[in-house]
């Protein structure tokens, strides 16, 4: 037998194996207890990377560990199938999305499959095909009739040269990403669902999520941003262009007697009528419109205004006028479209009054400053309420909460509680998404397409020569009768957010009718997810949407949980250094060449490399390793095993050359121990020491994934086997190798299996019982005890833990120092406490 365990041989073996003997295939029906096991599916971008590989090796060890364990586990794969990167393929190469993302999907594939991943294929799903959009539009139709769906006005970023919408992220310093051009702002109907609905469940579910990151909770809590308000109206001092009040909302009643303005935002009702009749609004207002839509790009452009030359009336006295401005700071969507300036006491009202020149008042000092400070810039925090007449000497909390109690006595207010999370927009003017089953009647409105026609199929004869929605300009997809009243009817041509698309596949992988979305009892079998593993760019959107459609399924009667993922884990990244020639190209690690004394020449030149950063791999930075040239070298379970290895799971993880050669050795020593079993003798004495070894080892290997710590389980692996090269031949030797190779067949799962073959061991590991330990064995059956005279420690001694007072005494009085110390006298008294002390009183 040879003495190298050969990856190239044994990975394809094994992997045929466990498809043929369905080794991962989850059985809904299994009595056993159930755990499902979860990895954030990949987007088909091409290829596999490294920070799949990453992800998915930590799901793998948890998935093959729970196995051993006894667990009937679900760990499915699939693909998140539908966006923009296929359609942008479609315009720039001429492919089919559908070809381009199908063929993508079966390279990556076939490289997830080299890595051996546990997964039930038979539950692969890709949102791109029929058989799960279909679903979706099903469940869509049920949240439509259940009020969680409706269609409004909304402004969208427009890009003119495309002529598409663009996400926020797809706008990148006012212009639009592909096109350059600089980005408008346009109202567009578009649908949405009710996720404000969820607000405040949203935000009370998080205190639930105990196995989540906190970062990750805090994060979705500020997203939805809770915060208490009030909202009132100003009455206008003439009410001049039909309208008499501006409704405002405000966190800071408190400081109302610092108010020196009014501000609306460009879109605010009253701001088109003002325009309507004032030309030069009309232009201020067009020019609002250019830009972004984002909050943080409005926050930090800069502050403009108009006076419209309105006035209105202060509530608490009508003697005090405010000036009305439009101002582009002021977002339409968010609480009323308007509200009260406070420079003294708001960032963007102080920089607003400093340029047009407006009162700034102060009204909040801190506990003990001076009323009559200047104000150098806007103090945001809380303290004590001044120059307020009746708030006057009130805390910030007080003063609020005066305000808003005479709001709603005085009948002219009312105190809220708001949340910063908006309505979900889900309209994209694309091709390559889920179809919006609904279709456009003259007369009836948007009607729900009658479940029966479901799917409502993407047609594939569709151009990509032209910017624009080709659903739009499909000569004959459009065209539709009203299920209402069955007249000539235009199909909607808008479709999903792809965040749909993963809002729901958890469930769909739990269970799978063909018709219906899914069976409740067998989803209920496997949901919650035990644990979700994924990044935490992941930490908001998808993970609050995925909450969000799972509420509302529950809602809706659908399923009987709330929350879809019970424990959540975001990995740390794959880094880089990254490498940039001297003209400033950057330059991939296959160009360069470490030269003497570490300095970094690009090959094909010899020229010199300017070394960067360690970043996170990236296409755009050409600091990538792909995984594929990788695994053909070292093998599947030695690019798994550094995966694993070098950093903390949270951390990030440098790619390091060294790192994947150290693994690829250790694999070959985990191969060479298990060779040496074969016809060794029994040698005694050692036996009880490498027992002990390799249950502590059990144990700690167990306790590590348990708590994700693979890093950690890794090092205990390490250490036994290290342990049990050095020792001689022996029955607990063996033993111990028998139990190595089960602790390490979820990390290295090829080399486990042909080591388990090679000791003559029945069946597959993947099957085999996780070992037990016995936790008598962990404990340390020596102690030191301290040895003390008259309260001063004088010496240790090393006994058997447990051991008796007689015979601690005994060790104790024999030490040198002490037969020094009583110098031939015989000891008063002598105090033992066993495990921990002897004090001898002379
Ligand atoms: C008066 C005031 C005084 C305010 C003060 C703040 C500080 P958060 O807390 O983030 O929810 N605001 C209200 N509607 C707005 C809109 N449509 N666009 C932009 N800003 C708007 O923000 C609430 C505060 O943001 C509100 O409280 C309001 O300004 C402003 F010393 O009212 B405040
Ligand atoms: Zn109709």
């Amino acid at each position: 037998m040879t003495d190298r365990f050969e990856p190239a041989s044994a990975d394809a073996r094994w992997q045929a194996r466990w498809a043929e003997a369905g080794s991962f295939t989850a059985d809904s029906a299994s009595p056993k207890p159930k755990t499902f096991v979860l990895e954030m599916f990949p987007y088909p971008s091409g290829r596999i990377h490294m920070g799949h590989v990453r992800n998915y090796t930590m799901g793998d060890v948890l998935a093959r560990y729970r196995r051993m364990q006894g667990f009937e586990v679900l760990h499915p794969m699939g693909w998140d199938a539908f966006g923009m990167p296929a359609e942008n393929a479609a315009m720039e190469q001429g492919v089919h999305p559908g070809t381009w993302t199908r063929a993508n999907i079966a390279t990556m594939r076939v490289q997830l499959k080299r890595l051996g991943f546990a997964l039930d294929w038979s539950r692969e799903l890709a949102t791109c095909e029929p058989d799960y959009y279909g679903h979706e539009q099903a469940l869509f139709l049920d949240l439509l009739d259940a009020g969680l769906v409706y269609r409004k006005e909304s402004e969208v970023n427009w890009d003119p040269v495309d002529a598409t919408v663009l996400a926020n992220e797809q706008v990148i310093d006012g212009r639009g990403w592909r096109s350059g051009a600089l980005v408008e702002r346009r109202k567009l109907s578009q649908w949405f669902l009710k996720i404000t609905d969820f607000a405040e469940d949203l935000l009370d579910g998080l205190g639930t999520l105990d196995q989540w990151p906190d970062k990750v909770r805090l994060m979705q809590e500020n997203w939805i941003g809770r915060s208490q308000g009030l909202k009132f109206a100003f009455v206008l001092a003439a009410p001049e262009v039909g309208i008499d009040r501006v409704e405002v909302f405000t966190t800071r009643p408190d400081t109302i007697f610092g108010a020196s303005f009014v501000a609306i935002s460009a879109g605010h009702p009253l701001a088109l009528a003002v325009a309507e009749r004032d030309g030069a609004a009309q232009a201020f207002i067009d020019r609002c419109r250019t830009g972004g839509t984002t909050a943080a790009e409005i926050e930090t452009a800069e502050k403009r205004g108009y006076d419209t030359g309105l006035e209105t009336v202060h509530p608490f006295d009508p003697d005090i006028r405010l000036p009305v401005w439009i101002a582009n700071f002021v977002l339409m969507d968010y609480g009323t479209g308007a509200l009260f300036g406070v420079p003294a006491h708001d960032a963007r009202d102080f920089e607003f009054a400093t340029k047009y020149d407006l009162p700034i008042r102060r009204v909040v000092i801190p506990q003990g400053g001076d009323p009559d400070a200047a104000v150098d810039e806007a103090e945001t925090g809380y303290g004590v309420t001044v120059h307020s007449r009746f708030l006057d000497g009130l805390s910030t909390e007080e003063a609020t909460m005066e305000v808003i109690r005479r709001a709603e006595a005085g009948g002219w207010g009312e105190g809220t509680v708001q949340y910063r999370l908006r309505d979900w927009g889900v309209s994209r003017q694309r091709y390559w998404g889920t179809p919006i089953p609904v279709i456009h009647c003259g007369s009836c409105g948007p009607v729900g397409v009658p479940r029966e026609q479901l799917p409502i199929i993407l047609p594939e004869d569709v151009t990509f020569d032209v910017p624009g929605n080709p659903l739009d300009r499909h000569p004959t997809w459009g065209a539709a009768t009203c299920p209402k009243c069955s007249a000539e009817a235009r199909r909607e041509t808008d479709t999903l957010d792809t965040f749909v698309n993963s809002s729901w596949y958890f469930i769909r992988f739990a269970s799978q009718p063909d018709d219906q979305p899914f069976d409740r009892a067998e989803v209920e079998q496997w949901l919650p997810v035990a644990q979700y593993i994924g990044g935490v760019e992941h930490a908001i959107l998808h993970l609050l949407y995925a909450r969000f459609w799972t509420r509302a399924l529950q809602h809706i009667g659908r399923i009987g949980f709330a929350e879809p993922f019970k424990g959540l884990f975001t990995q740390g990244m794959v880094t880089h250094e990254t490498y940039k020639s001297l003209d400033g190209r950057w330059l991939s690690p296959d160009e360069i060449e470490y030269g003497t004394s570490a300095s970094v020449i690009e090959r094909a030149t010899g020229s010199g490399v300017v070394r960067g950063r360690i970043e996170k791999m990236s296409k755009s930075k050409k600091n990538t390793v792909d995984p594929e040239p990788i695994v053909d070298r070292y093998g599947a379970d030695a690019v798994r095993w550094f995966m694993l290895s070098d950093s903390p799971p949270e951390r990030d993880l440098e790619w390091s050359e060294a790192s994947i050669e150290g693994a690829a050795r250790f694999v070959q020593r985990v191969w060479r121990l298990v060779g040496s079993v074969a016809g060794a003798a029994g040698v005694a004495g050692e036996e009880l020491a490498i027992d002990k070894r390799a249950h502590r080892a059990t144990a700690a290997v167990g306790a590590a994934i348990d708590g994700l710590a693979f890093n950690k389980a890794v090092a205990a692996l390490y250490e036994l086997a290290g342990a049990l090269e050095k020792a001689a031949p022996s029955a607990s030797r063996e033993a111990a190798i028998r139990t190595l190779v089960r602790l390490i067949a979820p990390m290295a799962p090829h080399l486990a299996e042909d080591s388990w073959a090679r000791l003559g061991e029945p069946g597959m590991v993947a099957n085999a019982a996780w070992p037990s330990f016995d936790p008598a064995m962990l404990v340390d059956d020596e102690v030191t005890i301290a040895v003390q005279v008259n309260g001063k420690l004088r010496d240790t001694i090393t006994v058997a833990r447990g051991l008796d007072r007689g015979a601690i005494e005994a060790r104790a009085l024999a030490c040198d120092k002490v037969v020094r110390q009583l110098d031939g006298a015989a000891p008063r008294k002598v105090i033992v406490v066993p495990d921990r002390l002897v004090n001898i009183v002379a």
